[in-house]
């Protein structure tokens, strides 16, 4: 039963057999293998269905040695030994029990359990990880306090770093040392971490608001201290800001960053002891651009927060996931929202939703923030678990109002404290603290899929009445969707754009409700969904007056460009119309002129935001407008937009520049960030113009540049320039950042994203490229997610060779990495939602990749992108 991988049911859920109270780990670094003892303080648990005497303990990709239980030899009660873990039987009701594996971090190109990374070894154990270092019931639901040993070459590994505070170091022979770590918190095994390397630290002191102590030290590889600083005082404001908002004061005396260069993900927050993608990590104004320096702050600060959010209070098991990402997420966004343009921040996050939430809630694999079932639970680190997870907490707040929030929060956390608990036992304590019913509520956790609200006002004799109706499309495995409770948050304008009724929230919850705003002494202009008050697509036709009020006067910053996307949409949506009927452009209409004149004119005070809104959409969101995606024609539509856009305000946009062009030394904050931003999208506006004026500015601007913010804006615009300086740039640049990944990254961005050229052949030359370590996550993101997600046209070229190379790559990273290959292969999951030829192109490559012996990862995706 426990041999095959087989998929896992929320239902199934049982309370374990046994639980470990005390864990003692011994990590022996040896040059060509580890060897882990393990100790655990073991007993039946009180609240397992009976009193069973068998145990199932996960283990994967290691080496059993001996097998002990209260000091003697007991391979005799291994009743089972998979490839997936052992059966012990006949055990006592409590006992001791030791495990000698061993384990060889140097060849685990997985990233998971014990690995190499550089010059440093280090574990990633969510969500099973810790499996593949020694057998145990590898569910978060089991918490042990952790006492950890480790013994090392001394001159290789200096740095020996465990959870908690070090309680013992020492000598252990000749060229050995040793270090003993202990952590106070009882923790899942998911939050348990080791280090060891030859590292530098940058280090700080942090004293809580009751006065407590807390060293802080961040971790990396020689020669990068320079880059960690920001990380460092973004940490410093997470702590502040987690008192300041949740009253929630760091717990321990210690707080320990490392930054890798090898990591699946971003970060990930064992407990005091965080581990860190150093693209996470590393911002330096040469080097990281304004938006890579507002990425540091949140994860560090996103990290920091789990330590109250997920680690204090834990999932019970893996389909709780959601709990603490969801809770964290909407925790960072906050903490974003407070350090940065609240609005442009917003907008962002309203972005991600609909560039790639809003499409997996409506593919193959869309699925519930609580999930039923899974095969592989890493490949249920999503968007939907993540962000729409926090837009779930979102509108809870909103509900709730952001103080009451706070207060239910905190209720739930000390509630909970020390506790591995469910979604359910969240909402509870929010009910328990709001005396609301949420009841209605929880289907938003239960049910995939994008409800769409339908908007209809009415108006008559100083009466509107707002007709809001909703509807559900099916999803897999979910045919019938229930109505769900919606807040719309709404405000009514008059037709000079003065506010005629103050925002306030309608809740939604039956199929259609209509909503009555009396005394009203002209008809107004309605701001629906204001703030994206829920993670819903809204249908409301409106006039180009209307929207060009809103986008004018809207006093929320997300309607208000919301109206201009909407606006930019509706030409958009013709024009790739009138480009499939018979290959003819229109030109701009009236309501575009006005609003992005009205833009250049008397633009927002708040520079990030006049960016945002003078951006069109993406051609994702233009494709979601239509039945099937036609990639050639969404491209060439919005070309020719942006193009005609450039043209005609082709002197303003050369104004703006000037207007946002300063001497200043860089400084990352809102202020100036939001003024770079303006100078890179106007300059993207102008590039498409071939002017030499253009390709004279863009040089100027990337040989002038004193940050990475200006370099990549001129490195963008040149990159639609081809010729002799986008050449001498590029070079320039390679040349400069030779010895900085994470900057060659951006290159391998910019020689994948180029238009024109095969960009295709060009990433397999790069592939070949032994300057570049393709088992490098990092490495692969920038070269197969740069191509997928950032060169529609080359990815989806008609030849097929853009998904060719996708499914090889898959392949190739299935033998080492299979969580890399699997997040790979989930790029050609929305087959069904292009136009031919590409839909049969991308399931052609799919139905290759599934001929080959896969990982349960990439299996799992493959079957459910070619599901029927
Ligand atoms: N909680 C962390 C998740 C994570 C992870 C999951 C699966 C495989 C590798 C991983 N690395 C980190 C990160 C977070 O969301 O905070
Ligand atoms: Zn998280």
């Amino acid at each position: 039963m426990s041999n095959e991988i087989r998929r896992k049911y929320r239902s199934e859920y049982q309370p374990a057999a046994y639980l470990v109270s005390d864990i003692w780990l011994d990590f022996d670094i040896q040059a060509d293998h580890t060897r882990v003892t393990a100790r655990h303080k073991v007993r039946r648990n009180p609240a397992a269905e009976q009193a069973w005497s068998d145990w199932w303990l996960d283990g994967r990709d290691m080496q059993l040695v001996s097998l002990k239980v209260n000091g003697d030899n007991a391979e005799d009660k291994i009743n089972e030994h998979t490839s997936q873990g052992l059966w012990l039987t006949d055990l006592p009701a409590q006992f001791e029990l030791e495990i000698v594996t061993i384990i060889d971090p140097d060849h685990n190109l997985s990233m998971e359990g014990f690995y190499r990374s550089g010059s440093i070894l280090c574990t990633q154990c969510e969500a099973t990880g810790f499996s593949r270092m020694t057998y145990f019931p590898d569910r978060p639901d089991i918490m042990s306090r952790y006492a950890t040993r480790i013994e090392a070459d001394a001159e290789q590994f200096p740095v020996l770093l465990s959870n908690g505070n070090r309680i013992e170091a020492g000598q252990a022979g000749p060229g050995r040392h040793y270090a003993v770590f202990a952590d106070p918190f009882a923790k899942p095994c998911y939050l348990f971490a080791v280090v060891a390397g030859d590292l530098s630290v940058v280090r700080d002191q942090y004293t809580t608001l009751s006065g407590h102590d807390v060293a802080l030290s961040l971790y990396t590889e020689h020669g990068n201290e320079s880059q960690c600083y920001h990380a460092m005082a973004s940490l410093k404001q997470a702590m502040a800001w987690d008192e300041a908002v949740y009253g929630l004061e760091y717990d321990l005396d210690v707080f320990n960053i490392v930054a890798v260069g090898s990591f699946n993900m971003g970060a990930m927050e064992n407990k005091s002891l965080n581990i860190f993608n150093t693209a996470c990590i590393f911002a330096h104004q040469d080097t990281a651009t304004d938006a890579d320096f507002a990425r540091v702050r949140d994860v560090v600060a996103h990290e920091y927060f789990h330590n109250y959010t997920g680690n204090r209070v834990t999932c019970r098991d893996w389909f709780q996931l959601s709990l603490k990402e969801g809770l964290t997420v909407f925790r960072e966004h906050q903490f974003a929202m407070d350090h940065g343009s609240p609005g442009a921040t917003r907008i962002e996050q309203v972005r991600l939703m609909r560039d790639i939430q809003f499409p997996e809630d409506a593919g193959p694999r869309a699925h519930p923030v609580c999930p039923e079932s899974y095969v592989q639970m890493d490949n249920f680190y999503t968007i939907t678990i993540y962000e729409k997870g926090a837009e779930l907490i979102h509108m809870l707040a909103e509900i709730l109002g952001r103080e009451h929030f706070i207060q239910a929060a905190r209720h739930y956390l000390s509630k909970h404290d020390g506790q591995a608990v469910t979604i359910e036992d969240f909402i509870l304590a929010m009910e328990e603290a709001s005396e609301l019913n949420l009841s209605q509520f929880r289907h938003w956790y239960s049910y995939a899929g994008t409800p769409e609200l339908q908007v209809r006002p009415q108006y008559a004799d100083g009466q509107l009445d707002l007709v809001l109706s909703q509807h559900t499309p099916a999803t897999p495995g979910q045919d019938d969707k229930p109505d769900f409770d919606i807040p719309v948050s709404v405000a009514l304008f008059d037709q000079a754009g003065r506010v005629m009724k103050a925002p306030r929230t309608l809740r939604l919850s039956q199929k259609q409700e209509s909503f009555r705003f009396s005394d009203l002494n002209e008809q107004p202009v309605p701001s629906v969904l204001r703030g994206m008050s829920a993670p819903v697509r809204v249908d409301y036709p409106r006039s180009q007056d209307e929207l060009s009020l809103l986008m004018a006067h809207d006093t929320d910053p997300v309607s208000s460009w919301d109206a201009a996307q909407s606006l930019y949409l509706e030409l958009l949506r013709q024009t790739v119309t009138a480009w499939q009927q018979d290959q003819s452009l229109p030109g701009l209409n009236q309501g575009i002129r006005r609003a992005v004149h009205s833009l250049l004119t008397t633009p927002p005070t708040d520079r990030a935001l006049l960016a945002e809104m003078l951006m069109l959409p993406s051609a994702m969101q233009i494709g979601q407008v239509f039945e099937a995606m036609d990639v050639a024609a969404l491209e060439s539509a919005r070309d020719h937009v942006k193009l005609a856009i450039a043209r005609e305000f082709e002197s303003s946009l050369w104004q703006l520049l000037e207007d946002h062009t300063t001497q200043r030394s860089y400084v990352f904050n809102q202020q100036e960030a939001g003024r770079r931003r303006v100078v890179a999208v106007a300059l993207d506006y102008l590039a498409s113009l071939d002017t030499p004026e253009v390709r004279k500015y863009a040089l100027a601007l990337y040989k002038a540049a004193d940050n990475m913010t200006d370099r990549m804006a001129a490195l963008q615009a040149l990159q639609q320039l081809p010729g002799d300086n986008r050449q001498a740039a590029w070079q320039d640049f390679a040349q400069r950042f030779a010895h900085y990944p994470l900057v060659m990254d951006k290159w391998l961005r910019l020689q994948v994203t180029t238009r024109d050229g095969d960009s295709v052949a060009r990433a397999r030359e790069l592939l070949a490229d032994s300057r570049f370590d393709f088992t490098n996550p990092n490495r692969i993101r920038a070269l197969i997610g740069g191509l997928v997600r950032g060169n529609p046209l080359a990815f989806h070229r008609q030849d097929g060779t853009g998904y060719e190379l996708v499914a090889d790559e898959v392949l190739r990273l299935d033998q080492f990495n299979p969580q890399m290959a699997a997040a790979i292969a989930g790029l050609l999951a929305p087959w069904r939602r292009y136009t031919q030829p590409y839909a049969d192109g991308m399931k052609k490559a799919l139905e290759r990749i599934n001929q080959s012996e896969l990982s349960a990862n990439t299996r799992e995706i493959i079957d459910t992108s070619l599901a029927a």
